[in-house]
């Protein structure tokens, strides 16, 4: 012991000044730990490090152990059950996982698909699928794995043995179009809706989002509204993930409150796509001490049980220093080689070592396995992590990419994209593995399945019948809740009169309102990224209040005041923080609750609108693939309404973004009875009708009048526009949207009183609805060619008259419904950068505003007029494009 904590403890210091007086000093905690223990002897020195720090030695203490397993062999919990019927189930587990994906390939070389990951985490996985992942049943909602994206093959190879799957499904890996069988590359929800439950193959989206739900079960179970005590979350994450700023990003807030519901497993299989993931370092150690540092229990299993004996004979620290020494890269590269190469490039760097395993044959030395690869290894360590409280745990396992590919991929720099492996190789998988298969059938890469009876099914079934059932599964529906009628929001309806105010205003109302309702009211969950007083939300801080798990430790320093900031354990305020990452997962944990947890949640997930895609688009996209229901608000919209802020803020283009996504139904409403109407139309689809769309809302921060709702526009509203501004003839249609409509109507007064032209003016509430339905109707009539023709909806609401369109968007925006206005279409918008000042000058300077709308009209009307026009307006002919500038 003594010289072990000596090599550590002299790693990379500098020379020893007085070694003598060195090895005092760990004799004398050497017979501390001998006479009273491990924890005395941590206690005396923690009183040492800090008296010594007191005394200016600055930081002494590291966040890293040595690089063994934290658990000790004695103190191991053992694995139960049957350990030789484990290893045969996972060994056939592993053959048909990579058998489909061979003969996927075989069938056509594009199909792709990974080997090598999921045979790294093999044991990893059986030993939770045999020991601790609880499926739901009546009375235990169970366990939530995130299972590794390109793992999947592992996924359908155990479903196909417990019989979920059949072959023609395994078969039909990756052909999800032409097979209606098929299997998805990946976890998708979208596309086995009754299997997947987390989208995770976007590297780092599992990760975040895990971390996230982890909190959003303590979060519902602190309001009272689901039981989520014991049950766990558990994410696979692949050690090159890591670097993706998603998976560390938060792992601050997971330490933080205390996520002890929370397990990751890091695969540390060192390798990445292109090569090792840390090969001049050690990635277990880095994390080791990212992780501590955050505040989480670190288990690092590293070291296989065939490693004990070397390591219970190390007295002089010998080994572990080489352990030490060795970095990843040499690593990698031992176990592609053979035990031969392992004695002389690894025990060769110390002669003693050497000579230590000169007993060993190279086989033997082969044999030293890798603790995220020995079933009894990882099951002491889950055994601990599902043990541990007051903390998340992370499990930071070794394993061998490719592990039992040999020459076709174990330890490789390719073996990330292997799809196929030599005869010779499968061959060499058949004996390592011991399957029961015939020269033949491994070269056709038969699939194989015990007899129902036989031992190895009957303990895979009764192991999964113990643990509830199978997994993944997922729930589609959730018992509906009554979703409150329009009255609601009698408030918006009616108009503002002469008050002036904003979309945001609105829609805080709307919200105040649903939050006051008896029945949805809990169901509400407002997510703000630290943005609430932008929004003029701050009044919901006293009125709901903000979860935090431990309450309010502090007078909050506007206590005096009605609003004060209230933190409350039974909050229902999910307050993030700047994390707009953060956020959306927060609103995918809470938008899929219906399905995780079976109680349906609403989250409202207002933010700085220009933040809220851009910086996490494939968080978006993600939640689109887990069928998330709720709206986003993104607040402080349109490039020219959020005028004091620029470039980097103002939004012109989130509407774009947001129409690339299938199940978002976007809408940029001008008044509050329009965001009345969307709100509670969506919330009768998702929370009513159970369909699996979600909603994004533009809100602006420019007060003006609202008025009230005229008769029958709510159904126009929904589909995307609706006539505002009625007259006899229209020789003009106007088209607004959102803050843009204010301009679009002063344009319709100028034709009129500057030009006499009548124009009406529309409130288009939704480009992209109305591109949904031309798109539908357009394939429609191609389909059915014989048929009469349908007509969409803006082709029904237009006469050939020109229309004139103008948004506080991009014009891609408007856009987009180009091919179903039935005369010519003109469309303006706010591309470009973002600068600041005043919204009129901005609006000038975007040739967005009234007197470009009333130049657009006339310029199709009468081109003698539209010229007058541009004098009389003093519009500079030859000013540059805005995009330019
Ligand atoms: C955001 C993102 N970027 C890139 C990829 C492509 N990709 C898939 S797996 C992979 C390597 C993963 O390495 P690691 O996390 O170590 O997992 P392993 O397969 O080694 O377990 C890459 C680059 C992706 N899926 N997602
Ligand atoms: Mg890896």
């Amino acid at each position: 012991m003594t010289d072990r904590v000596q090599t550590i403890g002299s790693n990379g210091a500098a020379a020893d000044l007085d070694a003598a007086e060195t090895r005092e000093w760990l004799e004398a905690i050497d017979a501390v730990i001998a006479h009273d223990g491990p924890g005395r002897a941590r206690q005396i020195l923690q009183r040492v490090v800090e008296r010594a720090q007191h005394e200016g030695t600055g930081p002494i203490a590291s966040l890293n152990t040595p690089y063994v397993n934290t658990i000790p062999p004695e103190l191991e919990a053992r694995l139960p059950g049957d350990p030789a019927l484990e290893r045969r189930l996972r060994s056939i587990v592993r053959w048909n996982a990579m058998a489909m994906v061979i003969r996927a390939n075989k069938e056509s070389s594009d199909l792709g698909g990974h080997i090598a990951s999921y045979q790294s985490l093999a044991t990893l996985y059986e030993v939770g699928f045999n020991h601790f992942w609880r499926a739901p049943t009546s009375d235990f909602e169970g366990d939530l794995v995130y299972f590794q994206g390109h793992s999947s093959p592992g996924n359908y190879a155990r479903a196909y043995l417990e019989g979920r799957l059949t072959e023609e499904q395994l078969d039909a890996f990756r052909q999800e179009v032409s097979k209606p069988e098929g299997l998805s590359s990946y976890p998708h929800p979208w596309l086995m809706p009754d299997f997947w439950q987390f989208p995770t193959v976007s590297l780092g989206i599992g990760a975040i989002t895990s971390i996230y739900q982890a909190r959003f079960m303590k979060y519902l179970h602190a309001r009272g509204i689901a039981d989520t005590s014991g049950r766990k979350v558990w994410a696979f994450i692949g050690d090159g993930e890591v670097d993706e700023p998603e998976t560390m990003g938060s792992i601050g807030l997971a330490g933080r409150e205390h996520l002890d519901n929370l397990i990751w497993v890091v695969n540390a299989n060192l390798q990445r796509l292109d090569g090792p993931v840390r090969g001049n370092g050690k990635i277990i150690q880095e994390l080791e001490s990212d992780f501590r540092g955050a505040g989480w229990n670190v288990i690092k299993v590293i070291w296989g049980s065939r490693w004990d004996p070397l390591l219970a004979a190390d007295t002089d620290g010998r080994l572990v220093h080489v352990m030490e020494e060795s970095v990843d890269g040499e690593y990698q590269t031992y176990k592609s080689r053979d035990g031969a190469y392992v004695r002389e490039r690894f025990f060769g760097k110390d002669p003693v070592l050497l000579e230590r395993v000169s007993h060993m044959s190279d086989d033997e030395i082969w044999l030293l396995n890798r603790g995220g690869l020995d079933q009894q290894k990882v099951y002491a360590a889950y055994h601990e992590a599902v043990r541990h409280t007051d903390q998340p745990t992370v499990i930071l396992a070794k394993t061998i990419k490719g592990y039992g590919m040999g020459a076709s991929g174990e330890g490789q720099m390719i073996t990330h994209q292997a799809k196929k492996m030599t005869e010779d190789a499968l061959l060499a998988f058949r004996d390592r593995f011991e399957l029961p298969l015939t020269d033949e059938q491994v070269r056709a890469a038969e699939y194989y399945k015990p007899p129902d009876d036989s031992p190895e099914m009957r303990y895979l079934r009764e192991r999964r019948a113990a643990l509830g059932g199978s997994l993944p599964v997922r729930r589609r529906r959730a018992e509906s809740l009554p979703v409150p009628g329009l009255e609601l929001f009698k408030g918006q309806l009616e108009g503002t009169g002469e008050r002036e105010i904003s979309t945001t205003m609105a829609f805080v109302r709307v919200l105040a309102a649903l939050l006051r309702d008896k029945q949805i009211g809990r169901h509400i969950v407002p997510i703000i990224p630290d943005e609430s007083r932008t929004f003029g939300m701050e009044g919901l801080f006293r009125q709901v209040g903000i979860y935090s798990p431990v309450g309010q430790l502090y007078q909050p320093q506007d206590a005096e005041q009605l609003m004060f900031y209230k933190e409350d354990e039974h909050g229902q305020i999910l307050e993030e923080g700047i994390t707009e990452a953060g956020s959306i997962s927060s609103f995918i944990a809470a938008g899929t609750s219906y399905s995780t947890h079976a109680v349906p949640m609403v989250p409202f997930y207002i933010y700085y609108s220009m933040f809220g895609y851009q910086r996490v688009g494939d968080l978006v996209w993600a939640g689109g693939d887990s069928r998330t229901r709720g709206f986003l608000l993104g607040g402080t919209a349109g490039r020219t309404a959020l005028n004091g802020e620029g470039l980097q803020h103002a939004d012109g283009q989130s509407h774009v973004l947001f129409s690339v996504v299938p199940n978002i139904r976007a809408y940029d409403p001008a008044y509050g009875y329009e965001v009345a109407v969307i709100i509670q139309d969506g919330l009768r689809r998702m929370v009513g009708e159970q369909e699996d769309v979600f909603f994004y809302l533009t809100l602006m921060n420019e007060n003006y009048r609202h008025p009230a709702m005229p008769a029958g526009a709510e159904d126009g509203i929904l589909r995307g526009m609706y006539r505002l501004r009625e007259v006899a003839s229209p020789q003009v249609h106007l088209l607004g949207s959102g803050t843009m409509l204010g301009e679009v109507l002063a344009a319709a007064s100028l034709l009129e009183d500057d030009w006499g032209v009548s124009a009406d003016v529309w409130s288009v509430t939704s480009f992209t609805e109305l591109r949904r339905d031309g798109i539908d109707v357009e394939r429609w009539n191609m389909l059915h060619p014989t048929a009469d023709s349908r007509r969409a909806y803006v082709s029904r609401c237009l006469s050939d008259a020109p229309a004139i369109a103008s948004s506080d968007f991009m014009r891609a925006f408007a856009d987009q419904i180009r091919q179903w206005v039935p005369g010519p279409y003109r469309v303006l918008g706010t591309d470009g950068f973002g600068r600041s000042d005043s919204r009129k000058a901005l609006r000038t300077f975007f040739e967005v505003d009234r007197h470009y709308v009333a130049l657009a009209a006339l310029r199709e009307l009468d081109p003698k007029r539209a010229q007058e026009a541009i004098e009389s307006y003093e519009i500079d002919p030859d000013a540059p494009m805005p995009t330019t500038v």
